[in-house]
């Protein structure tokens, strides 16, 4: 296909990184951190980082500096500027129910939702200001969850999920997946705890002890750590190839994200895959979309997710050996990255200076 304009990935260099790309560089080992940024930088998760030994440290050292290698990558990540937005169409909501009067009362900035399941409408509500965080842009979180669900085929019913006082729903639209195959929608969202940070909760429809609906916590995922630390969800998709769908976000997007990949085996969501420096928010936006799964024919699907810096994209993929491979080499974009939508092999980025650009990942 001819495109009108060069593609960005010939005028940009593709490989070593961009400078920019090295936000957070450790110190040197033996020196001391600088003042204040110790606490930017999130311990490796012990389990999932292999013992180094001085023996093997000091092999792996004589490898690399006794033949450097050039990186080898099965694909190419691609961008071409487009004249007009190349964000997916906006699909009809085949809604199963008039939206309820109440959904009016939804915190400021937040999406309703439409389910196609046992969920038929659900959104973010009580805003309060206890948990005086403003990622999303101001310290407005949401003290409950409302939906409009029923049991098996009954009547429809609106229920309230409160959360104490000590959490919120640090989120601006609950995400419905059928997270397990059950025909039935789980509804994913960012609850933050005033001491231990936010968490990915899952949260489903069942009937509570009268029988009627009711919406139940099914699984969670682990705490970022402390107080203000925030979490990003990516996407949910069968990314270890187990057959069942696993959920993808990235910890602490603002200060050295680390992309996670987590099983959903109830009442937990179990991480088994990290990948350090990305990030997938701006702090204090209220974009949240800012990686996209791609999905790839006869393959595990691949995640594009922007660097520390949002100048630039990395495509990655968790392969059956237990490790990530990087598919393409980063791809440095001409401007921040503001939104990033899922399109068929790609994506559309709409950057800060309001271009737009269409993203491949291909051979
Ligand atoms: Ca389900
Ligand atoms: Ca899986």
């Amino acid at each position: 296909m001819h495109h009108p304009f060069p593609t960005l990935a010939s005028r940009l260099p593709r490989w070593p990184r961009p400078p920019h790309t090295p936000l957070r560089t450790p110190p040197p080992t033996g020196a001391p951190p600088a003042p204040g940024t110790a606490s930017l930088v999130p311990a490796p998760k012990a389990k999932l980082t292999p013992t180094l030994t001085p023996g093997l440290a000091l092999a792996l050292v004589a490898m690399f500096s006794a033949a450097p290698m050039a990186p080898v990558h099965a694909l190419a990540l691609q961008a071409h500027p487009v004249a007009a937005t190349c964000a997916p169409p906006t699909p009809p909501v085949a809604a199963q129910l008039p939206l309820p009067a109440a959904a009016a009362q939804r915190i400021p900035d937040s999406q309703v939702v439409a389910g196609r399941h046992d969920v038929a409408w659900t959104w973010l509500a009580s805003p309060t200001r206890r948990y005086p965080h403003t990622a999303l842009g101001n310290s407005v979180h949401a003290g409950s969850v409302q939906a409009v669900v029923r049991l098996a085929g009954g009547p429809w019913q609106s229920v309230s999920y409160t959360l104490p006082l000590h959490r919120v729903f640090e989120d601006r639209v609950p995400r419905l997946h059928d997270l397990d195959g059950d025909g039935r929608d789980e509804l994913l969202l960012i609850e933050a705890d005033a001491f231990k940070g936010a968490a990915l909760v899952v949260l489903g429809v069942r009937a509570s002890a009268n029988g009627t609906p009711e919406l139940t916590e099914l699984a969670r995922g682990p705490h970022a750590g402390s107080s203000f630390r925030w979490l990003n969800p990516v996407g949910v998709a069968d990314f270890d190839g187990d057959g069942q769908l696993d959920v993808a976000s990235v910890t602490t997007p603002h200060i050295g994200g680390v992309l996670t990949l987590h099983n959903v085996r109830p009442p937990h969501l179990l991480p088994f895959a990290t990948h350090m420096d990305v990030s997938n928010h701006r702090m204090g936006a209220l974009e949240q979309r800012l990686a996209v799964v791609v999905a790839q024919p006869g393959q595990r699907p691949a995640i594009v997710v922007p660097d520390m810096s949002l100048q630039a994209l990395q495509a990655l993929r968790w392969q059956a050996s237990g490790q990530w491979e990087e598919l393409a080499a980063p791809l440095a974009l001409p401007g921040r990255i503001e939104r990033l939508l899922p399109l068929p092999g790609g994506a559309c980025a709409e950057l800060a200076d309001g271009g737009f650009w269409r993203i491949r990942l291909s051979h």
